[in-house]
């Protein structure tokens, strides 16, 4: 005889199909894989993020209240080769970002990782990757 399925199991497979599609649901579905940090004129909207190894960090310099950043890690308005860290934030050239620009950074191994702007003192998001 047929069933209809349970609600609680047409949310189960309705969250299998959105992993396979990379989406999330409202059903409590995976947990997102991205974090996001925003950025100010001269600043980061926060002071630390943490992520599991292997997530993605959104980062946005908003069109309106954005600034130019040069973002990489390191410390002093210094980019420092740190073992681990993103390849895109590893160079001593560091990654532009323009009022309006964002970009995902994958985090892929664990550890703490100070990402600086150099242009703008003070300017560090700590990104705590477990
Ligand atoms: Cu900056």
């Amino acid at each position: 005889m047929f069933r209809f399925p349970s609600p609680l199991r047409a949310c189960s497979a309705l969250a299998l199909l959105a992993v396979t599609l990379g989406l999330t649901t409202g059903c409590g579905g995976p947990a997102s894989n991205t974090a996001e940090v925003d950025m100010g004129i001269a600043t980061f909207q926060q002071d630390s993020v943490t992520i599991k190894a292997g997530q993605t960090i959104h980062f946005t310099d908003p069109d309106a209240g954005g600034g130019v950043h040069i973002l990489c890690v390191g410390k002093d308005l210094k980019c420092v080769p740190q073992s681990g860290a993103p390849a895109a934030l590893d160079g001593a050239d560091g990654v532009t970002f323009n009022p309006g620009d964002s970009r995902d950074i994958v985090f892929t191994t664990a550890g703490s990782y100070d990402v600086v702007c150099t242009i703008h003192p003070g300017m560090v998001v700590t990104v705590n990757v477990q």
